[in-house]
């Protein structure tokens, strides 16, 4: 096999790829073919902390295939299915293989102490997350593995629990006294850990091999980097591991503050030397990341003020990056996640983390999140004087110059006064334009309606841009809706990239009288309530003096 691997390097190199990287010089990175006792000595300090027990090609779930179905119970996965499975399954090899060839000085990476807060998970994914994390980090790198129960109730995670990791080595319990919310309990965590790097993982993950290695060698060469590794996905119903090896996707988000992925954009693409090198993100999922210790102390840690879950992937994310550190992805560190089929816990606080970080970071920019969440204004967020404090002494830059610079692909919508908002019919008053997509993945395609106006911005917020279109800039990507010429009714689009010229079907002039007419048909929208379906929509109709055809925006109820 030795052979073989020798020849797949040959292979790679006259590819192009990997001698570029080797130009670079890339530290501590050695590439195969290097002197063979470096190479056993290498083989040696790769030891994970527990050897994998013996690999049974048919047991149930082995790499990562899917099997049975059952119902799902309260953790809202396939708790059947994930008992069956061997708490040491192997993973299938998920990487670009030009991963495989990348070697690692073990002894000049800096340590790390691995992370896990869980509230109320199932006991199979969460000591199969310990068991994997045990099997794929090597012994030399990993100081420890710090569980936190955030105040968890289910009689699993109490003794049996404090039993079961008794007998595993390097792994600690810590219990937090109330519930603290993940961010908190990760610090608790945190706390009592001895590496140079923290690594945070969720309490559902499965490590592929080789996932340690690159995030803490790219820490060691930048300790200003906050390094991710790629997320890829483990079915809730049937435990199938489905990573893949091509280019992973990158962090954004939309003017909910809600996470969203993307593909990785041609300037970054081009930023990069080798497909095995760092992707920039402009924002991070949350759960899956490796830092330097003394970095993490230096950028404030987290936000404490903030409860149980969500908002705080994107304050972090904000505050990396306008305070002068950067956040990426490890095209080489792939660790699956188990998404739940919905979430298993009430999830009410993230709304008040989402407004903390909104206020301490966005600036302005915070405006365009309020105009599309009218709500988050009357949150309670409580007190973020120590955080805005902490931005003034680090000296972080605005965030004007994170969307400039560091997400130059996002949409920032104009708002212009009176010009966003519900958008209400006059003769039918309680009729709000509104667009529900049944696929919170592709925004466009579907008729817009009218529906009940109900202030909470989200699927009825519009914005009327300079040159007519009308925007429905919430979600990303933004759509604009178009006219439909054969059945008169109004769809979503995507609007045009910056630069191009307006399509003619998207060019609406909202008139001094409230007549809303649409450019390339000559004619005026107006509410309809018997459409062909049955429901109230905005249709094309010949002008007329008709209240029904009267428009205007309001920002609030
Ligand atoms: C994503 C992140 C998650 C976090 C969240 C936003 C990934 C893969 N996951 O949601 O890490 O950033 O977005 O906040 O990037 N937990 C507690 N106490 C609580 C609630 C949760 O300890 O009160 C634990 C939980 O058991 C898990 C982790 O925190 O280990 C994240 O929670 P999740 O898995 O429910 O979040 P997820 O993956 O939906
Ligand atoms: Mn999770």
């Amino acid at each position: 096999s030795r052979q073989r691997k020798r020849g797949e390097a040959a292979e790679i190199k006259r590819s192009g790829h990997v001698t570029r990287a080797v130009t670079l010089g890339v530290s501590g990175v050695q590439l195969l073919g290097a002197p063979a006792e470096r190479e056993v000595s290498n083989e040696e300090l790769k030891k994970p902390v527990y050897e994998r027990p013996p690999f049974d090609a048919h047991a149930l779930g082995e790499m990562g295939r899917a099997k049975e179905q059952e119902s799902i119970n309260k953790h809202q996965i396939n708790t059947y299915v994930s008992d069956k499975l061997s708490l040491h399954r192997k993973l299938p090899e998920r990487w670009n293989p030009l991963c495989r060839e990348l070697r690692y000085d073990y002894r000049s990476l800096p340590t790390t102490s691995v992370v896990i807060a869980f509230y109320n998970e199932a006991w199979s994914t969460l000591l199969r997350t310990v068991h994997s994390v045990l099997e794929t980090s090597p012994d030399i790198l990993l100081k420890e593995l710090v569980l936190v129960d955030d105040y968890s109730d289910r009689a699993h995670l109490k003794e049996p629990l404090e039993r079961y990791i008794s007998g595993l080595r390097k792994v600690h319990l810590i219990r937090a006294t109330k519930r603290e919310g993940l961010v908190r309990a990760r610090l608790l965590g945190a706390s009592i850990t001895t590496g140079e790097v923290l690594t945070f993982l969720d309490c559902h993950c499965e490590c592929h091999e080789g996932w340690l290695e690159p995030l803490l060698h790219r820490i060691k060469e930048e300790p200003s980097a906050v390094v991710c590794p790629v997320i890829d996905v483990i079915d809730w119903n049937t435990f199938q591991y489905l990573g893949n090896s091509g280019e992973p996707q990158i962090g954004g988000f939309d003017w909910r503050l809600v996470f969203t992925w993307h593909s990785v954009p041609e300037y970054e693409q081009k930023r990069r030397h080798s497909p095995v090198d760092v992707i920039r993100s402009p924002t991070m999922a949350g759960g899956l990341f490796a830092v330097s210790k003394n970095y993490f102390h230096y950028l404030g840690t987290y936000d404490t003020g903030m409860e149980v879950w969500g908002g705080e992937n994107l304050e972090f994310s904000f505050r990396i990056w306008q305070c002068g550190g950067s956040l990426e992805i490890h095209p080489c560190s792939h660790v699956g996640h188990l998404f739940p089929k919905k979430a298993p816990y009430s999830r009410s606080k993230a709304l008040a983390n989402s407004v903390r970080a909104a206020e301490v970071w966005m600036d302005e920019y915070k405006e365009i999140y309020y105009h599309r969440n009218p709500h988050a204004r009357l949150e309670a967020f409580g007190d973020v004087s120590e955080r805005k404090k902490l931005r003034e002494k680090l000296g972080c830059k605005s965030f004007r110059w994170y969307l400039d610079n560091i997400y130059p692909d996002i949409h920032v919508p104009e708002d212009r006064p009176g010009m966003f908002g519900m958008l209400k019919n006059r003769g039918k008053t309680s009729y709000c334009f509104d667009y529900n997509p049944t696929d919170e993945n592709k925004v466009v395609g579907q008729r817009v309606i009218l529906y009940s106006c109900h202030g909470m911005g989200q699927n009825q917020f519009f914005e009327f841009s300079p040159d007519g279109e009308i925007r429905y800039n919430t979600r990303v990507p933004a759509g604009c809706i178009v006219g439909d010429n054969i059945s008169s009714y109004l769809n979503l689009q995507l609007c045009r990239k910056p630069g191009q010229p307006l399509p003619a079907d998207q060019k609406f002039v909202l008139r001094e009288d409230g007549s809303l007419h649409h450019t390339l048909s000559q004619k005026c929208v107006q509410a309809v309530e018997k459409t062909d379906n049955g429901v109230p929509a905005p249709s094309l109709q010949p002008c007329s003096d008709s209240l029904l055809q009267k428009w205007f925006f309001v920002e609030r109820m």
